[in-house]
């Protein structure tokens, strides 16, 4: 049994996620969250919502509601949604708890002590209008190399032109639209990186065995050069900066966000569990905490801040504190190859995933299709695909036979079985050999791989009732209970494997064998195959899946489009 901590990047709090959200972070960490805990690992699953910044502040606005009361609403929402697919974190935080305040200002100060910190005077924009500094994306005005007239301060969206806001023609408030902008000086914080590059390579240099993808994001910021960085900003939601001159200032969202990794574990542990200081402290400082293995999961846009950046903030402010082991990083789920649009709400999110389809079909579509070694595209012809071919077609379908010819001719019992038999000898080393194939890829966080296993170890099941015709058996009732009591097994293993991806249907088929909790992860399959007794009854469940119509296609496409702009 081992020590595994798991954080998936945090969502933001600007409204419901999208499936792209979904498929690159939080819905990868819990399938490998539930596999670890079948296994009998000891896990902490952490996730929280991510509440800092402009964009929540302008949400809010937009919503009419102070900044705190919305994050509150929305983060009740995007907990009970998260709860809807399934997502079995131990805890589900929010960056703004007290935890994370008390946690981001000790970093702050550890970093001061080791020399990391310093005050740097910058010039910004401000708009009296607004009564506030603008961030860079704030400003928008006319790009000076294309003519695009909505370019944003910090990059032109037209031309990919890295810009700064003074480089814009005729400059105005993204908020308000106001264009009697000042340049006025400013005190910041600053995290001095640089000093760290060599570090931080040699460290990334150690992770041999990352993803490719994360490497290469990793070693593209430390060639481009490690700048130092801001790490306050100049508005008022947010964790405040105790320190003469710098009132009214906050910490930048992305240096408190990751710490609210450890804010949550520690609200969890003392709030939540009562485990206390300990409680917390044994996944995330050395002291206690060597042996924990920490993977995190995240789309490839968060993964700078993850593989440099916050390591350097752990690693400057010296303290023991835990450093990632493994960064799981995915690529782009786009909706027919166009981008899934939280601003434009195009796309599907989850509120909407869940009218329409139950978690689980949802969870092994995408996982089945996770955008993990490129970027991968949804389509609600793939999505029909994944339910009618795999779950109706090939999983639910052995079900049903399996159970409802039990329940007919063997009493709706596990039968007895005498002697052995050349072809359930070589059915079970057959399974025996996908279960290792399958465990492999999971172990390794490969998990479209995995879900091809799956899918192998659904359809062997079917080959081998087929090939065994049960219902040709009459007069040989001995070889008939043989074949059945083998599919039953096989049913039962099945559940037990697809757990992390369908908890809810294993539930359901494990519950048509008396089982109520969750066997662990198999180890001798030989054994697993005979671990019913005689005479367990078997219930036949409802329909496991629905197949879905091909005129629901249209439907859907009329209400969610199909990627057109
Ligand atoms: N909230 C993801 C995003 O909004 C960001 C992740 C934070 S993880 C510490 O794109
Ligand atoms: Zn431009």
């Amino acid at each position: 049994m081992a020590r595994h901590l798991i954080t998936s990047a945090l969502p933001y709090i600007n409204g419901v996620k999208h499936l792209g959200n979904l498929v690159g972070s939080m819905l990868p960490a819990d399938v490998y969250a539930r596999f670890l805990r079948q296994q009998g690992h000891d896990v902490v699953a952490i996730c929280a919502t991510d509440e800092h910044g402009t964009p929540a502040e302008l949400a809010a606005a937009e919503a009419g509601l102070p900044v705190d009361e919305y994050c509150a609403e929305q983060w009740a929402i995007q907990k009970d949604l998260g709860e809807r697919f399934g997502l079995s974190w131990d805890h589900f935080g929010r960056s703004s708890s007290s935890h994370n305040h008390e946690l981001t200002k000790l970093l702050a100060a550890q970093l001061e002590e080791h020399g990391f910190i310093e005050e740097r005077v910058t010039d910004q924009i401000y708009s009296p209008t607004d009564g506030r500094f603008l961030p860079d994306r704030y400003v928008i005005g006319t790009c000076p190399y294309c003519g695009y007239d909505r370019a944003r301060g910090d990059q032109c969206e037209n031309c990919t032109r890295l810009l700064d806001p003074t480089d814009l023609i005729e400059p105005r408030s993204a908020i308000s639209g106001a264009t009697d902008l000042e340049v006025r000086a400013t005190k910041h914080l600053y995290l001095l990186q640089s000093r760290m590059a060599d570090r931080l390579r040699a460290w990334i240099d150690e992770r041999e065995d990352w993803p490719l993808l994360t490497r290469s994001i990793a070693y593209k910021w430390l060639d481009e050069g490690l700048e130092d960085r801001s790490i306050t900003r100049d508005i008022s939601w947010g964790v405040p900066v105790d320190r003469p001159g710098f009132e009214g200032k906050v910490f930048y969202v992305w240096f408190d966000a990751p710490i609210a990794y450890i804010a949550a574990t520690k609200e969890w542990a003392e709030d939540v569990a009562g485990l206390g200081e300990e409680g917390w402290r044994r996944w995330w400082t050395d002291a206690t905490g060597s042996d924990v293995t920490y993977t995190q999961f995240m789309a490839k846009d968060n993964v700078p801040f993850h593989a440099v950046m916050f390591p350097a903030t752990l690693l400057g402010a010296d303290s023991g504190w835990k450093l990632v082991d493994y960064i799981k990083s995915f690529n782009w789920l786009t909706f027919y190859g166009g981008k899934f649009s939280t601003s434009q709400q195009r796309g599907v999110f989850m509120d909407a995933a869940l009218e329409i389809l139950p978690s689980d079909q949802w969870r092994y579509h995408l996982i089945a299709n996770a955008p993990e070694s490129s970027d991968a595209s949804f389509t609600w012809e793939s999505l029909v695909q994944s339910v009618n071919k795999d779950l109706a077609g090939s999983y639910g379908n052995l079900v049903n036979r399996v159970l409802g010819f039990t329940a007919k001719n063997a009493g709706g019992v596990v039968p007895t079985v005498e002697g052995s038999s050349a072809s359930r000898d070589a059915f079970v080393e057959q399974v025996g050999g996908l279960v290792a194939t399958y465990t492999g890829h999971m172990e390794a966080k490969d998990l479209r791989k995995a879900m091809t296993v799956l899918r192998e170890l659904w359809s062997a099941g079917n080959v081998f009732w087929n090939a065994q015709e049960p219902w040709k058996l009459k007069d040989d009732p001995a070889a008939r209970d043989a074949v059945i009591a083998t599919a039953l097994h096989h049913l039962r293993l099945l559940a037990i494997l697809g757990a992390p991806v369908l908890p809810d249907t294993s539930a359901v088929l494990l519950r048509a064998f008396g089982i109520d909790d969750l066997p662990a992860w198999p180890t001798d399959v030989a054994a697993e195959m005979e671990a019913l007794g005689p005479g367990t009854p078997i219930e036949v469940p409802p329909v496991l899946f629905a197949k879905i119509d091909d005129d629901q296609i249209e439907i859907w496409k009329q209400r969610f489009g199909a990627g057109e702009e």
